[in-house]
């Protein structure tokens, strides 16, 4: 259904904007005004001004709009699971055990060369399909299960297709600098400067790459591999944004920041100094409680730093096939809150106002004035009850670039 021009009026609406006084920036009996796809008005509804009088109302009288969910950290296109690898790790054997073994990343690796770019967009789209039914409009999806040309650039345009085919928008990360593959054994310097980085080069020339990303972590890659890495992103004008912190603190939230990332991710073992440089660049900190649930790590982030030095929280599914193999943005947020002690505003603002940030994009994110008009709208009294239901999907309607869906 295409709305040119309306006005939304519900009996709650969580703009979510950081200058209102209230929490989540609620504001009751509110109304929206739709033009064009773009919010041109919000406020009270007894303040509409005359000029929208003669706009269609769609009125959702006792139900709450909020932005629309953003998704900032994904893996979604991937080939083959790993339920099997579940299991053996039930039976006793460590994430790095699995890894170091010949499974883990590896493993989906081997699957996703080997899947056709139909298989892996149907794959993709049933995740996807499940986080629109969730209210989500915008979502990250990183490259990273191909470690070769081809696959990697297989991956980011399947990535790309699927906001072709679906009313959902993509940002794509180039994760190349994700593991290291078999080939490569014991050589992450040559896989950085004879795959990782020409690859960079090729998906950017073809316009599939958003941003740049890498895993920085001891089965993984060094903060000077990395750093070779964003030396390309930048050369290349990209932003970056790091896994960082997962397992061990090797310093990778550090670099990250003091490269002005968008974002570091993870950061379970994240030290003070680590929370400080991200305070002062700007740098958002992604909690991925899936991973950590998954994992069962038992060391948090320190959500408690990061608060008292201003650093902002984003919330994200990690959806991948090993270590969060979960689509739904509604359990992170109870995850974020039960197993981090979030605040039910802050994992709100999590997959709203602050994924937008971790993404680079100031369109969306909060209801406000010139900001896209994706909305989600949901069959509760209060935001709260968002983050408080486990497994529970109150989303009436979600609306996409001012759509119904
Ligand atoms: N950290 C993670 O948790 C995932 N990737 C990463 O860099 C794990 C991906 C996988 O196990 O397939
Ligand atoms: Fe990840």
């Amino acid at each position: 259904m295409i709305h040119d021009s309306y006005v939304l009026t519900a009996s709650s609406v969580a703009t979510m904007c950081l200058d209102s006084a209230e929490p989540y920036g609620l504001m009751p009996e509110a109304a929206i005004v739709v033009e064009d796809g773009m919010i041109v008005w919000v406020g009270s509804q007894t303040h509409l001004p005359n000029r929208f009088a003669g706009h269609a109302k769609h009125h959702f009288g006792t139900q709450l709009i909020t932005p629309a969910l953003i998704d900032c950290h994904t893996h979604v296109v991937y080939g083959g699971n790993r339920a099997a690898e579940f299991e053996m790790r039930l039976n006793g054997a460590s994430y790095e055990e699995v890894a170091r073994s010949g499974g883990g990343i590896v493993s989906t690796v081997r699957a996703t060369r080997s899947a056709s770019e139909a298989d892996l967009l149907a794959d993709a789209l049933q995740r996807i399909d499940a986080m629109i039914a969730e209210g989500v409009a915008l979502v990250e999806i990183k490259s990273g299960y191909g470690l070769d040309q081809e696959t990697e650039l297989k991956m980011l345009r399947v990535a790309r297709r699927i906001a072709t085919l679906r009313p959902i928008r993509v940002q794509t990360s180039f994760l190349g600098a994700h593991a290291i593959p078999p080939n490569y054994s014991g050589q992450p310097d040559a896989y950085i400067d004879e795959i990782c980085i020409p690859t960079l080069h090729r998906a950017h020339a073809e316009g599939l790459v958003d941003a740049v990303d890498g895993f920085c972590e001891g089965i993984a890659f060094s903060p000077d591999q990395i750093a070779r890495v964003f030396d390309a992103a930048k050369m290349l004008g990209l932003p970056i944004k790091l896994h960082a912190e997962q397992l061990s603190n090797l310093g990778g939230a550090k670099l990250a920041a003091s490269r002005d990332a968008l974002s570091a991710d993870h950061l379970e073992y994240l030290d003070e100094e680590g929370v400080r440089e991200m305070a002062q660049s700007g740098t958002v900190a992604v909690l991925l409680p899936g991973a950590f649930y998954t994992l069962r790590e038992t060391q948090k982030p320190p959500v408690a730093l990061l608060r008292q030095h201003g650093v902002k929280l984003a919330v994200a599914t990690d959806c991948n096939p090993g270590s969060s193999p979960i689509s739904s943005p509604l359990l992170s947020m109870n995850m974020a809150c039960t197993l981090f002690q979030l605040t039910p505003e802050e994992a709100l603002a999590g997959v709203t106002r602050n994924a937008a940030v971790a993404l680079g994009l100031s369109d969306t994110g909060t209801i406000a004035i010139g900001q896209r008009a994706d909305f989600a709208i949901w069959n509760v009294k209060h935001p709260a009850e968002l983050s408080y239901r486990i497994g529970f999907n109150s989303l009436e309607k979600r609306i996409y670039g001012g759509n119904f869906d």
